[in-house]
């Protein structure tokens, strides 16, 4: 045999998206799109009021409508569950958790809380008959505001439990009070950082189908199909085997389809009831109050200095808005970014609190960040107020702080593996023309002009990959990190993967590819990614914290090693030499010194499928599984700034330009790196400029349709300048996640973009949304 010529390798270039053709031709398949013979549709009858006695459900009306097949209260369904909707993240000893079943009993807590089901032959029916439901409610107080939730006065939202309070997490290390007491100076900053409402491309949506032997397939929009099967065992009691999850294509879900919500058992249960198919797809405005929001989260923080700018302690108090009921991991979230307040900077004091509180809204879980993002927005605002204080330009302040040195043990106890903090602001000061910026904006000063522009950054650190189950354990989350995937080569050379992983927008079926095929020196073409069927692919954690590749790709990564180890035991066998013989590149196998001498790797897995000529004792078939579960967080850095652009009469304000330097370490695909940062960057700055889930303080949602609530589109945003360091991560693959970096990074860098572009008025603070009104009520207060 000759040596094929070697594949050009695709690690590291922007190979096109597999997933594309499929999704520009719309052969993909959503839940919404699934039709079994006898299937029903489910509506969620729902509480219009964010507390209130549920006096009295009367389905007669509804019974009467066309098309009605069944409806049911919370107490008619008590008996399907055998357990309620679990949290798995008791981050305290003492945390309250109070009951969640899939339908509210007797109290609804949030406007949105499911109170009944009715079950119709088509959508539209079940929904007309859902209208038809009568529901007598006696309103009850009910609040907001996460501070004034815990005055002794306020409303409780479980009156059993006799305080909103959920919780409190304090993080301690050094003397962060004495440090604070011994600065030349303190600055201390309160920040708001409102509720945002998740709107994924494809609403949620769920699919269910009980077998004869009570086994049940569930399709679902969800990003955790395996965590989805592991819960419905314990809300139903029935073993894992008789649960499938399948999570077909998935538009989208940034945090918000990680959980458990109630449709899913609800679907689950009422098929099981009435010997049929049931199917609930999420309407956009029920998206609105039945979905999880993320943030709304009150912070106070503080940094002590000394006079050359050396940060001495840092210290936070955060009180964080749980809602009405704990969703999967909704106390953890803010904890997320607990580790995380000493941002890039070396700081040895630190003291961090957290204060869960229950309020009558939505419940808050994992949105796009999810902790880091509210860490990240309120230690890069209260940098730039430090600079301030010291008189000092905010990124000299900042290269005084950088951990330079790699690895580096942060007071809060964890170890970023790699970095280089100054080389990404290098490179963005490099790429952004500050010396322009700065002359336009002295011109615009010194004419007086109505428009101003103003430039921030934001300086960032993220711990993402969510894995080491070991430390994930001792901060009591339930169950472990670690990932799984398998590589199968097929007898005539193809390759299939699968992947414990679960993508919806993230393209794993593009850089896995990638790396399976440099590292087995097969075309990408040839490998197909499976992921998302809990029968597919029996072992994994999902997608969620930028954590598959670092995680799930690894364990790709080292299935990898594990196959080429055992094709190579063919390999020796076939050729007669010893296995120490053999080089491997680019899918070859050739004897040392004898490059004719050789076996591709494809004919190692068709020797393995025929067995004819096999080592004694070695099983048939090339394939391998592997589980990783990694010793640390994954560590992304970079540097980001806005340029914003604030008609100082109307406060209308407009991000003229943003730049992004991000390190994820080695890059698998740049383009698709691009693209999420481009999403990621998006939703920070909508964070900063545009979306407010704004509530009255009686815990009425105002903003409940995209009217009211307001994404920004691409006619609002400049197209990106993105760049990357790399610094390579502790891992085989020397990367880090990218899932995540521009949202965390983005909101501050905007929001001190505006306070730049208003300094010289006086203006040392704008809060979230900068919206025209909130940004003129700014420039108005100081003018006064
Ligand atoms: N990647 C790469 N090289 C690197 C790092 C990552 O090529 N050095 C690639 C990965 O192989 C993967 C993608 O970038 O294809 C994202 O990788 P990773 O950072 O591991 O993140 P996950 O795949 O775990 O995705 C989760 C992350 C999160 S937490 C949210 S929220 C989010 C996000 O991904 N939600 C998204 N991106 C999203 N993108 C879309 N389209 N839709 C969502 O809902």
């Amino acid at each position: 045999m000759t040596a094929v010529e070697s594949p050009p390798g695709v690690v590291g270039t922007s190979v096109k998206r597999k997933e594309d053709a499929a999704l520009l031709r719309g052969r993909t398949r959503w839940v919404d799109n699934l039709t079994l013979p006898g299937m029903a549709y489910m509506a969620v009858v729902r509480s219009p009021y964010p507390h209130a006695r549920i006096k009295s459900i009367d389905f007669d009306a509804a019974r009467k409508a066309e098309g009605f097949v069944a409806a049911f209260t919370g107490a008619d369904l008590a008996d399907e569950w055998a357990g309620g909707l679990p949290c798995a993240w008791p981050v305290t000893e003492d945390i309250k958790m109070p009951p969640h079943f899939p339908l509210a009993v007797g109290e609804a807590r949030y406007q949105g809380d499911p109170v009944a089901v009715v079950v119709a032959e088509s959508r539209a029916l079940a929904k007309d008959a859902a209208e038809l439901v009568e529901v007598e409610y006696e309103p009850l107080p009910s609040i907001f505001d996460v501070e004034k939730a815990l005055d002794d006065e306020a409303p409780l939202v479980h009156s059993d439990l006799g305080t909103n309070e959920c919780y409190m997490w304090k993080l301690d290390a050094g003397e962060a009070q004495a440090a604070i007491d011994a600065a030349d100076v303190v600055v201390t900053q309160r920040y708001y950082q409102p509720r945002l409402i998740p709107n994924a491309m494809e609403p949620r949506g769920v699919l269910a189908q009980v077998g004869p032997t009570g086994d049940v397939t569930l399709w679902s929009a969800t990003q955790t199909p395996h965590i989805q099967r592991f819960v419905m065992q314990l809300v139903f009691g029935i073993p894992e085997s008789k649960i499938r999850v399948i999570a077909p294509d998935v538009g989208g879900g940034f945090g918000s389809k990680i959980q458990v919500y109630a449709e899913g058992p609800l679907a689950i249960a009422l098929a099981r009831r009435l010997g049929r198919p049931v199917k609930w797809t999420e309407e956009r405005a029920e998206n609105y109050v039945g979905t999880i929001h993320g943030r709304d989260v009150v912070h106070e923080l503080t940094f002590a200095a000394m006079r050359d700018g050396k940060i001495t302690a840092v210290k936070s108090e955060a009180w964080c808005a749980m809602g009405a009921y704990l969703e999967l991991v909704t106390p953890g979230i803010p904890i997320l970014g607990a580790w995380l307040y000493s941002g890039p900077y070396e700081i040895p004091n630190y003291s961090v609190t957290f204060t869960g509180v229950f309020t009558h809204t939505t419940p808050t879980d994992a949105y796009r960040g999810a902790g880091r993002p509210e860490a990240t927005y309120v230690i890069e605002r209260t940098i730039d107020a430090l600079a301030r204080k010291l008189d000092m330009d905010p990124l000299e302040l900042r290269r005084r702080n950088f951990v330079s040195e790699f690895p580096h043990t942060m007071a809060s106890g964890l170890t970023i593996d790699s970095g280089d903090y100054h080389a990404s602001l290098d490179r963005l000061l490099e790429l952004l023309d500050l010396d322009a910026i700065r002359a336009d904006q002295a011109e615009r000063r010194s004419n007086g002009d109505v428009k101003q522009i103003g430039v921030g950054f934001s300086t960032y650190n993220e711990m993402c990959g969510l894995a080491p189950s070991r430390i994930l354990g001792a901060i009591r989350y339930a169950v472990g990190g670690w990932d799984s995937a398998t590589i199968r080569f097929q007898p005539l050379g193809s390759v299939q993967v699968v992947v414990g992983t679960s993508p919806h927008g993230q393209s794993h079926e593009t850089t896995f590819a990638q790396v399976v095929a440099d590292e087995l020196g097969v075309s990408v073409d040839d490998v197909e990614v499976l992921h998302g069927d809990t029968a597919v692919s029996q072992l994994g954690m999902d997608t969620y914290g930028s954590r598959s590749l670092t995680v799930g790709g690894i364990a790709l990564f080292n299935a990898g090693q594990k196959i080429i180890d055992k094709a190579r035991r063919i390999v020796a066998h076939q050729l007669e030499v010893s296995e120490d013989d053999l080089d491997f590149e680019s899918g070859t196998f050739s004897v040392k010194g004898s490059p004719d001498r050789n076996m591709t790797i494809q004919d190692a897995a068709f020797a393995a499928h025929a067995a004819h000529n096999l080592p004694d004792g070695m099983e048939p078939g090339l394939e391998e599984t592997a589980t990783y579960d990694p010793a640390n967080f994954s560590w992304p850095g970079g540097a980001h700034a806005a340029v914003v652009e604030v008609d100082t009469e109307t406060g209308d304000t407009r991000l003229v330009r943003y730049v992004a330097v991000d390190d994820v370490g080695s890059p698998i695909n740049p383009q698709i790196i691009d693209g999420q940062v481009h999403g990621g960057v998006t939703q920070g700055v909508a964070a900063a400029l545009y979306e407010e889930g704004a509530y009255d303080d009686e815990a009425n949602l105002l903003t409940t349709t995209m009217a009211t609530y307001l994404i920004p589109s691409a006619a609002e945003l400049p197209s990106y300048e993105t760049d990357r360091t790399e610094t390579r991560a502790d891992n085989p693959l020397g990367v880090k996640g990218v899932g995540e970096t521009g949202t965390i990074a983005a909101a501050p860098a905007v929001i001190n973009a505006v306070v730049d572009a208003l300094s010289h008025l006086g203006v040392t603070d704008v809060g979230m949304p900068a919206t025209p009104e909130r940004v003129w009520r700014a420039i108005e207060e100081v003018r006064s």
